[in-house]
This record gives C-alpha cells, sequence and structure tokens, in this order.
C-alpha cells in the first residue's frame, strides 16, 4: 500500500479527537506548560500559509511537550470582533455575527485538517456575551481604581462619509472608502491611563525572556526621556514652558516653536498678533494633516511665525521670536521647544529655510536649578473608543444628576444589541446611538433617566486578557478560577507576529499588571518567552493579497499533497524568524521525503536484530540529540535537514531495525504526526505515538567519532589535521588547502592529483 495522505490524515484526526489525548488536565501532577498562539481575527478568507507557520512550529513544540511528560495547555479562540465584519455588514446587510460563525467554521475545518492539537474544550470567542462580560468587568475594575478615563482626543473623521475611521482606513491622509481627504474632530473618548505603568513596563522585562528586538522596541515605544521643563518669559504676555533634554545648550537658543495646538497660540491670536490671518491659515493646513506626516524627519519642515510677539531667553535676556510648527507635538512634553539650531537637526533645517538665526554655542550652560526636573514618554495613553457597532459596549451610563456612573457588576454583561442597520449616524456617534430603546436606560443610582454610553471597545479590549479565559472557559461566577490560574500562568511560551510587539503585547501586558495589582492574578508578567516567526511571502516576493492575485490557500496545498507535506514544508522553508518566500517546489520535495519515510517501513525488521553498522547507530542518537535541542530553540529547518540525513543513510542498509525506525518516527511526529502515527500502528503499536515518550540519546553514542588525518604532499607527510571520521573528500580536500603549512608547499604549483583514503590520509600530488 502506498503513502495516501487524504486517507491516513482523516482517520487520525478522528481518532485524536475521540481519545481526547490533547486534553489539559488542571491540577495534573505532571509539570505544566502553557504554550500559546495569537489567536485568529475568523477573516473571510480564512487561513493564510502564514497563520500556518506558527501553528505548526508551536504544535511541534507541543506534541514532543506532551511526549516527554508534561501536561500542556494548547488552546484556541477567535480575535472575532472587528472592522471587516462590520464593513461587510454595511455593504450587504448581513449581520456581523452570522458573517463570525460562518468564517469560524472554516476556521476551524481548516485547524483541524492541518492537525494541530489543540484542546478544543477550551474554545473561546471574543464575541460571545459570556466572553465579553468578563472584559467589560475588568473595564470597570479600570474605572473605578481612576485608570479609564474621558478626554477629548482627536478622531480621523470622513467629512463625505460623514463617519470616524480608525487609523488604518486612513490611507495617506484619504478615507479609504471614498478617497476624500480626512480630517481631525475633536470628541470626547474614553482613554486607558497606559502610561501610569510606563516604568513598570520597562523595568519588568527584565523578568522575561523575550527576542532583544521585541524588548529594544518595546522600551522605545515607551520612550522615557529625562530632561527639564525651562519656563521663557514672553513679553506683555504670560510664559512658555518647554522640555529640553539639553538645557546645556540653552546659549544657543535663538527662537521657540509652539504647536500649533499650544492654548498660547489661540490666546495671542485674539489680541497680539500681527498677522493673525497667516497664523489661523496654516492652522487650517495642519488640521489636514496625521502625526506621521507630520514627524517624519525627511519632510520639509513648514511654519509661520507670530509675528510681534517675543519671548526672552532665561540665560542672556535676549529677545528671540516664537514659532509655530507642526513639527512640535502636541501632546509631548509642554508642546514647544527651545530651538538649538546649531545643535539640533531639525531646528537648523527650519532655521535655513525660513532665515533664522543660527548661534554656535560657545559657552555651555551648567547650572542647575534653571528648570524643574520632568521625565516624559512618547506612550500615549490608550484611547479606548470606538465609533463602530461590532465591539464589546463600554458599560457605562451618562446620567444628568449623577455624571458617568458604572453599570452594577450583577448586570453584566451589557449585551450588544441585534441591529439591522448599521449605517453611520452622521454626528460621528456608532451606530449604536440610532438605538433609541437601548441608549434610553434609568441611571443605577437615581433611578432618573439616563443614556449609555454609544462608543464600543477597541478591537484590543478582547485579545489583553483573552489566554486568561482559556484556563477556565466556563466560569460564570469570575474571570477565571484563583487557584487555576495559579497552576497554569504565566505562559511559557507566547509566538506571535513582530507586528504586535508595540500593541497587543505591551497592551496585554499592562492589564495583566493591573490585575495582578487588584489581586485577580498571580504574577505581574504574562509570558514568561515569547518568540516571532517571520512572515511566508508570495511566490514573487510580495505580500500575498487577493489583489495581487498571489495567494496561496493551505486548503489547496492539503488536498495536493497532504497536510503532513505543508506542515514540514512551513518548518523547513527558512529559519523561522526571517521572512520567506513560498516555494511550491519545496512542498513537492518534502512529499517525496514522506514517501521516502513510508518505503523504509517495508524494510523494517521486526525483530530487534542488528545488522546496521555502528555508523548508523551514532547517527541515530547525533539526531535525536539535534531534532530535541533544535525543537527547543527553534531551529525546526535544521531539525528538518537532520531527519533527512537520517533518512538518507537508513536507506542504504539493507535491514533496518524496528527500534530505529521507530526513533525515527517519533522524531518526525511533531512535524508530520499524521504519517509517523500510521507508521507507528503498522509496526503492531497499539497506543497512540503521542502517548509514547520522546527517545533520549546516548551522550557517549551521540559524540562524533574522531579520526587524525595526515596531510601528505607528494607522499611526504607534511600536517596533521583532527577530523570526523566520515569526512568526504571534497571536505578534506578543502579543509587541506587552506592549511597554512600547506599552502607554503604549494603555491604557485599546479596540483596534479588528489588520492583520499577515507578515514585516513590525504595525498596532494604536484
Ligand atoms: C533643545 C535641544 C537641543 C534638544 C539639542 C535636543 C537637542 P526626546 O529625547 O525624544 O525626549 N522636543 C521637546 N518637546 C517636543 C515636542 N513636543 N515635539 C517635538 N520635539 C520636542 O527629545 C527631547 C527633545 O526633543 C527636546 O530637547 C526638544 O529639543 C525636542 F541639541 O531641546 B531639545
Ligand atoms: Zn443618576
Amino acid at each position: 500500500m502506498g503513502y495516501n495522505p487524504q486517507k491516513i490524515e482523516k482517520k487520525w484526526q478522528k481518532k485524536w479527537e475521540e481519545l481526547g489525548i490533547f486534553k489539559a488536565k488542571n491540577f495534573s501532577k505532571k509539570p505544566k506548560k502553557y504554550i500559546l498562539f495569537e489567536f485568529p481575527y475568523p477573516s473571510g478568507e480564512g487561513l493564510h500559509v502564514g497563520h500556518c507557520r506558527s501553528y505548526t512550529a508551536l504544535d511541534a513544540v507541543v506534541r514532543k511537550k506532551r511526549m516527554e511528560g508534561y501536561n500542556v495547555l494548547f488552546p484556541i479562540g477567535w480575535d472575532a470582533f472587528g472592522l471587516p465584519a462590520e464593513n461587510f455588514a454595511l455593504k450587504t446587510g448581513v449581520h456581523p455575527q452570522k458573517t463570525t460563525i460562518k468564517n469560524i467554521a472554516n476556521f476551524k475545518k481548516q485547524f483541524k485538517g492541518l492537525g494541530i492539537s489543540l484542546d478544543w474544550d477550551r474554545e473561546i470567542n471574543t464575541t460571545d456575551p459570556k466572553y465579553y462580560k468578563y472584559t467589560q468587568w475588568i473595564f470597570l475594575k479600570l474605572f473605578e481604581k481612576g485608570l479609564a478615563y474621558q478626554a477629548k482626543m482627536p478622531i480621523n473623521w470622513c467629512p463625505s462619509c460623514k463617519i470616524g475611521l480608525a487609523n488604518e482606513e486612513v490611507v495617506d491622509g484619504k478615507c479609504e472608502r471614498c478617497g476624500a481627504t480626512t480630517e481631525k474632530k475633536v470628541r470626547k473618548q474614553w482613554l486607558l491611563k497606559i502610561t501610569k505603568y510606563a516604568d513598570r513596563l520597562i523595568d519588568d522585562l527584565k523578568k522575561v525572556d523575550y527576542p532583544e528586538r521585541v524588548k529594544s522596541q518595546q522600551i522605545n515605544w515607551i520612550g522615557r526621556s529625562e530632561g527639564v521643563i525651562v519656563k521663557f518669559k514672553v513679553k506683555s504676555s504670560k510664559f512658555i514652558e518647554v522640555f529640553t533634554t539639553r538645557p546645556d545648550t540653552l546659549f544657543g537658543c535663538t527662537y521657540l516653536v509652539v504647536a500649533p495646538e499650544h492654548e498660547i497660540v489661540d490666546s495671542l491670536l485674539k489680541s497680539k498678533i500681527q498677522n493673525p490671518e497667516e497664523v489661523k491659515d496654516y492652522l487650517e493646513i495642519v488640521k489636514k494633516k496625521s502625526d506621521l506626516e507630520r514627524t517624519e524627519l525627511a519632510k520639509e519642515k513648514t511654519g509661520v511665525e507670530m509675528k510681534g510677539v517675543k519671548a526672552i531667553n532665561p540665560v542672556d535676556d535676549k529677545e528671540i521670536p516664537i514659532w509655530v510648527a507642526d513639527y512640535v507635538l502636541p501632546h509631548y512634553g509642554t508642546g514647544a521647544i527651545m530651538a538649538v539650531p546649531a545643535h539640533d537637526q531639525r531646528d537648523f533645517e527650519f532655521a535655513k529655510k525660513y532665515g533664522l538665526e543660527i548661534k554656535k554655542i560657545t559657552k555651555w550652560f551648567r547650572e542647575k536649578g534653571i528648570g524643574k526636573k520632568a521625565i516624559n514618554y512618547k506612550l500615549r495613553d490608550w484611547v479606548f473608543s470606538r465609533q463602530h457597532y461590532w465591539g464589546e459596549p463600554i458599560p457605562l451610563v451618562h446620567c444628568k444628576k449623577c455624571g458617568v456612573v458604572a453599570i452594577p457588576e450583577k448586570d453584566l454583561p451589557v449585551e450588544l444589541p441585534y441591529l439591522k442597520k448599521y449605517q453611520p449616524t452622521g454626528t460621528g456617534e456608532s451606530p449604536l446611538a440610532n438605538v433609541k430603546e437601548w441608549v434610553d436606560v434609568k441611571c443605577p443610582k437615581c433611578k432618573g433617566p439616563a443614556k449609555r454610553e454609544t462608543d464600543t471597545m477597541p478591537n484590543w479590549a478582547g485579545s489583553s486578557w483573552y489566554f486568561l479565559r482559556y484556563i477556565d472557559p466556563k466560569n460564570n461566577k469570575v474571570l477565571a478560577d484563583k487557584k487555576k490560574l495559579k497552576y497554569w500562568m504565566p505562559v511559557d511560551w507566547y509566538n506571535g507576529g513582530m507586528e504586535h510587539t508595540t500593541l497587543h503585547l505591551l497592551y496585554s501586558r499592562f492589564w495583566y499588571k493591573f490585575l495582578f495589582d487588584i489581586g485577580v492574578v498571580p504574577q505581574d508578567e504574562p509570558y514568561q518567552k515569547r518568540t516571532s516567526h517571520g512572515m511566508v511571502l508570495a511566490e514573487d516576493g510580495r505580500k500575498m493579497s487577493k489583489s495581487l492575485g498571489n495567494v496561496i490557500n493551505p486548503d489547496d496545498i492539503v488536498q495536493k499533497f497532504g497536510a503532513d507535506s505543508l506542515r514540514l514544508y512551513e518548518m523547513f522553508m527558512g529559519p523561522f524568524e526571517q521572512a520567506i518566500s513560498w516555494n511550491n517546489q519545496g512542498v513537492v520535495g518534502m512529499r517525496r521525503f514522506l514517501e521516502k519515510v513510508w518505503k523504509l517501513s517495508q524494510r523494517t525488521e521486526n525483530r530487534e536484530q542488528r545488522t546496521e553498522n555502528n555508523n548508523l547507530e551514532r547517527l541515530v542518537h547525533q539526531t535525536i540529540k539535534k531534532v530535541s535541542e533544535d525543537i527547543e530553540s527553534f531551529k525546526f529547518n535544521t531539525a528538518i535537514s537532520q531527519l533527512m540525513v537520517l533518512v538518507n543513510a537508513m536507506e542504504k542498509q539493507k535491514e533496518l531495525s524496528a527500534s530505529n525506525y521507530q526513533v525515527l518516527l517519533k522524531l518526525l511526529s511533531p512535524f508530520a504526526p499524521h504519517i509517523a502515527e500510521e507508521l507507528w500502528h503498522q509496526l503492531g503499536s497499539k497506543k497512540s505515538i503521542f502517548e509514547e515518550e520522546w527517545p533520549e540519546y546516548n551522550s557517549k553514542l551521540a559524540k562524533e567519532e574522531k579520526i587524525i588525518l595526515i596531510i601528505q604532499i607528494n607522499g611526504r607527510v607534511r600536517d596533521k589535521i583532527e577530523a570526523t571520521a566520515d569526512i568526504s573528500e571534497k571536505e578534506a580536500k578543502e579543509l587541506t588547502l587552506n592549511r597554512e603549512k600547506v599552502k607554503k608547499w604549494i603555491e604557485g604549483k599546479t596540483i596534479k592529483k588528489v588520492i583520499f583514503v577515507k578515514g585516513r590520509l590525504i595525498n596532494i600530488v604536484i
């Protein structure tokens, strides 16, 4: 019987589910491992081959860990709130819930078809009211502790669609739907005080095992900066305070710049400025730009002077002009800067363009006490309001008498009402504002008339704590039982995309720390170890996208080659953390490799007979060592190439002992579980291979056998080197010709012949 993946894969997937061997057991005596991947957004497109890379990698780790005797938690869920479903609803009228259910069913089928060994009993869905009850509960706790507050913040506004846009819907300053230029509209929004945790989010990175790249990205994103705030007197007006990290350059300061949003602009506009029209025109232009456009170093800087007013440099009492320019951001420091064009590149460019004084610093300002010390962060508080329908309602009401009032815990969840129309309101509020029956409520405090908050939570809310719910997914008293949390947390290994380093990863660390502070979770860091997988690009090296028509559908690959070939290929395609282009030929190669493994079984003697030579025995132990270590360090590609070396060697044996073949199957099983299980059973085993023990190597046997290779030139011994016993002629020649001693003899001569005696000598004839 030939290798037929279509047949055996379905069979084993069913069998494993019946056996229930992938279920995690709370409080088992075995040591625990909690292994997590970022749960997917169930999009209409289905799984991406890039997803598969992350899932199969962790599945390999998980399967190995189980065989090593761990009680492994390997769960799955759906991050199902989000814009695409809402936009789809706007276009087609199909309720996002319907779309979501359909998409999840498809994803589930795909996951199962790949043979990912998940514990389906713990499946969660962020749009399930039983789940978001606790997302809302966490929000209420944040609100109770003063970490959720309202502030006026600009949102992206499309004046033609009359709708607020998420950042990702604004492309080059234009509305993604209609192409109109977007504006900023100031609205009251809910924010979470993540900045209060900024220092801890930096300091506690010491406690966790994350890639350096991830750590430094988070640190830069938080952007802690120590400096001072210096006061500049403004002639016939108030003061302007600036934040500077370089007070020593004060003598070189030749003008001040304030952000267009700085309050002093408005107040000076009213009375003192000589050119108010010019300044107002400038403010209009700035409104249309994004922060990114404003701060991009390469972009030409623009600004306007507020004529007729001057500031005084406190160190030399010189009068200096005051400019408004958008390269100064309103929400950083004090929203105003002292410009030192001789020392700061941006100031220099600006001064050149507008002909402002560039004063070389001859005297550094060394005195202390000119200003007060200040610490600033690039990190902003987290804008937690969205004006969309398909998200968790924020569980608050607005009462004329009592102000903002929390919904009592016992009334959670505040369910998202079922809408038939998703049309935007035109005022920038979410479509929920149109549902009068839902909006009008009694105030929980005074029982008077009140209105519900109609903003919903951002997509990042449900994903900020989901890993806790897997631990106790059906609990309806608390978000998860404390003892279970204590048993399972922290997550031992979390793999996800590099693109989530500064948002999701930071947000979820923040929430976890908060939950620790209020006594809900057992530690203050959720993830012990973090890894990231590289993207899978299309065959043409570009990002896969529908519009480019270069998307590879994993279903097609599974259908044609089998899930095991796909899995192996995704692990073999290249170093795990690097981006790599898809190559169909690579899948073909994996299929061929598996055919070889299949055929080997016919050569296996069922009796325990050792007719193989010592070299094979050694190779088997070396392979156990290499595959075991490589899986731990996420070097799947090299683990698989070692397996290929072993299979090639096994092919050369006349007879293969069952025990060595079994070792091969075990080592292969994390990557290609179906074929390994099938062949395992063909050898007569009754138990699943995944209930077996991971093989151990004999370190003596795993050692390479070394020899001394003699180097002769024209038959005379000239040098000796240590080499592995099975060194090939090619390798030996390369090594030899690079030796200094050898070079001396052969320089300028032609090599006539090379004589190689395996394991003994190499003779160069010149
Ligand atoms: C004078 C100066 C001289 C500065 C010099 C730098 C170099 P970090 O390290 O990122 O905190 N700055 C302050 N507030 C700003 C704002 N709202 N928008 C844009 N730039 C702002 O950078 C601190 C420096 O960035 C501050 O120190 C200030 O320029 C500028 F040779 O003051 B400095
Ligand atoms: Zn009230």
